[in-house]
């Protein structure tokens, strides 16, 4: 039988600990059991789910990487749904995946239901993978879909990001390559589970390598904090907002309290930001706190991680550093030439950890590759032998505390509110999450909208960070072919804050 490289590493590590979380602490035979247990209820009297779509919407803990190792061996396209969402974006996710089945969390069972848009979906509870059950299991060829990731484009709702086992085996040999994860590794998990981020960055490199990976049900600073001194993890990923509100704690801590979470990160070994621009003046801060100067990588879902600063020697702030081991990245500029030195360019990559599709849109998967590279969208320049971001192409993505969200999307759902004629969607520098959603409307006459009507009118339609922070009732600005400029959208947020928080 052709098994996945990922279980065949877990059988060299059977009795040490993969997970430990609000569940349980199990090993990794504990996980090999449990999630051939989920494969057979899965597979029922089939012998392969044959790249059935099965989507899950299960916090992080033991049994989402047991429900998430048991679609795989049983033949099945993981599809993480994410558990902060309202039920209409994920009906829209289950929708559009086609998937045949979903998985949910018992507390999560309501929000599934309403989730669920045709009864050939069916609806299963964690709770009934109780009872032991074995199989025999499919063979699984590399080149299989493996998972499906729902990420925004230029174009509007989110897009299944589709990657094959081999992509995720290519992206996680590479991290496991740069960053010399090894089996006594133990890092802690405060990302969200939906997002490549924590599912490959995170979970799947410590699983791959044998470790342990302690799972927090969200992010918490506090909690965080207090981990860094009980645990004793070796390794921490997060996004740049995540090691803000860090530094916010560690500042309010008495001097006997800070000495002890610091003395907790100097004996850890590696802590790495990605996912959104990392401020020098964090990582500064970050260095004073903590001794550790953060290396910073870029990443992208469709690529896995594709740049990175170096584990030994000198991380450059500012800068991303050079192509993971077996990734290849180039810039290229508007009239598709590669951009002379030291000029700017989008970043496009190419390599075995490279998505395979975007699931059923294969003309957006066709326009994002050229000539066999994948172009991200994203603009660098190469200074001292590293890439340097710029930005990104689009005015229209924005990337809130490391989640990237697409103004067109927000625009859409703002329109069916029924107090407004037309909107404009903007991201706007915030000094905690990057960069802040901010919606500008022009409304009915005699209507009138708030802040905070609209972040609850809200609340039942889109994911809580794609919900717009801040508001102004203006006419919009608009050139004279009557288009809405977003960059003086984006001028009528800088003059204060209306939402109470101080800048
Ligand atoms: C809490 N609040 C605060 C603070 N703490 N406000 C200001 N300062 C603080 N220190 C308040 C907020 O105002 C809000 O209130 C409420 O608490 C919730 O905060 P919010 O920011 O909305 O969210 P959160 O739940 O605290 O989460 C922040 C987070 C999260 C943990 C940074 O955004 C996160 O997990 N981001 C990571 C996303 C990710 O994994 N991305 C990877 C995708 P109110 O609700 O009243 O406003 S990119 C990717 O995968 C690629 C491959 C890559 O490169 O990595
Ligand atoms: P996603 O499509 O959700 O995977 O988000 C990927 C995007 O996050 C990239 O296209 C970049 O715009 C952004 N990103 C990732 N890492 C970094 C970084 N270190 N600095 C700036 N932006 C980043």
């Amino acid at each position: 039988m052709i098994e996945l490289p990922l279980l065949q590493q877990a059988r060299s590590h059977r009795d040490r600990t993969a997970v430990i979380a609000k569940d349980g602490t199990f090993t990794y035979e504990e996980l090999l059991d449990a999630s051939e247990c989920r494969a057979a209820h899965l597979l029922g009297s089939r012998t392969d789910l044959e790249e059935a779509r099965v989507a899950f919407l299960v916090p992080p803990s033991f049994e989402y990487v047991a429900t998430q190792w048991g679609i795989w061996r049983a033949g099945g396209v993981a599809v993480p749904l994410a558990v902060s969402h309202p039920a209409t974006e994920l009906r829209y996710v289950i929708a559009d995946a086609d998937a045949s089945v979903i998985i949910t969390h018992p507390d999560l069972e309501e929000t599934a239901r309403d989730a669920i848009d045709s009864p050939q979906r069916h609806l299963v509870s964690t709770k009934e993978f109780g009872d032991p059950a074995h199989a025999t299991l499919p063979a699984l060829d590399k080149e299989r879909r493996a998972m499906m990731v729902y990420t925004s484009g230029t174009t509007g709702k989110p897009r299944g990001v589709v990657t094959t086992h081999a992509n995720i085996n290519a992206q996680v040999t590479s991290l496991i390559d740069a960053w010399e994860w090894r089996q006594d590794d133990h890092i802690l998990l405060a990302l969200p589970l939906h997002h490549v981020h924590g599912i490959i960055a995170v979970l799947t490199c410590a699983m791959w390598a044998g470790a342990c990976c302690e799972m927090l049900p969200d992010f918490d600073a506090a909690e965080v904090w207090n981990r860094f001194e009980k645990s004793r993890p070796t390794v921490f990923m997060a996004v740049p907002t995540i090691y803000r509100r860090l530094i916010d704690v560690w500042e309010d801590a008495t001097a006997e309290r800070r000495q002890s979470m610091s003395d907790a990160c100097r004996r850890m070994r590696l802590h790495v930001s990605g996912s959104a621009a990392l401020p020098v003046p964090v990582l500064e801060r970050w260095r004073a706190v903590t001794g550790h100067t953060l290396l910073e990588r870029y990443g992208m879902t469709e690529i896995g991680m594709g740049l990175t600063n170096p584990l030994h020697g000198k991380r450059t702030p500012g800068h991303v550093g050079t192509p993971f081991p077996g990734v290849e990245v180039r810039l290229m500029d508007d009239n598709g030439r590669e951009p002379s030195p030291g000029s700017p360019g989008e970043i496009e990559a190419r390599g075995p950890n490279v998505f395979l599709e975007y699931w059923r849109r294969p003309d957006e998967t066709a326009s994002a590759f050229r000539d066999g590279w994948f172009a991200t969208g994203d603009i660098a320049v190469v200074e001292d032998g590293g890439y340097r971001l710029l930005g990104r192409k689009s005015v229209d993505i924005i990337n809130t505390a490391g989640y990237k969200v697409s103004a067109l999307e927000i625009e859409e759902a703002l329109r069916s509110h029924p107090s407004i004629d037309e909107c404009a969607v903007v991201g706007v520098a915030d000094p905690d999450l990057g960069e802040r959603v901010c919606a500008a409307v022009e409304l009915g006459s005699n209507d009138e909208l708030t802040i905070e009507t609209l972040r609850e009118w809200a609340r039942d339609r889109l994911a809580p960070y794609k919900i717009p922070r801040d508001l102004r009732v203006a006419e919009l600005p608009r050139n004279a072919m009557g288009k809405v400029m977003k960059v003086e959208v984006a001028a009528l947020f800088h003059e204060g804050r209306k939402d109470g928080r101080t800048e």
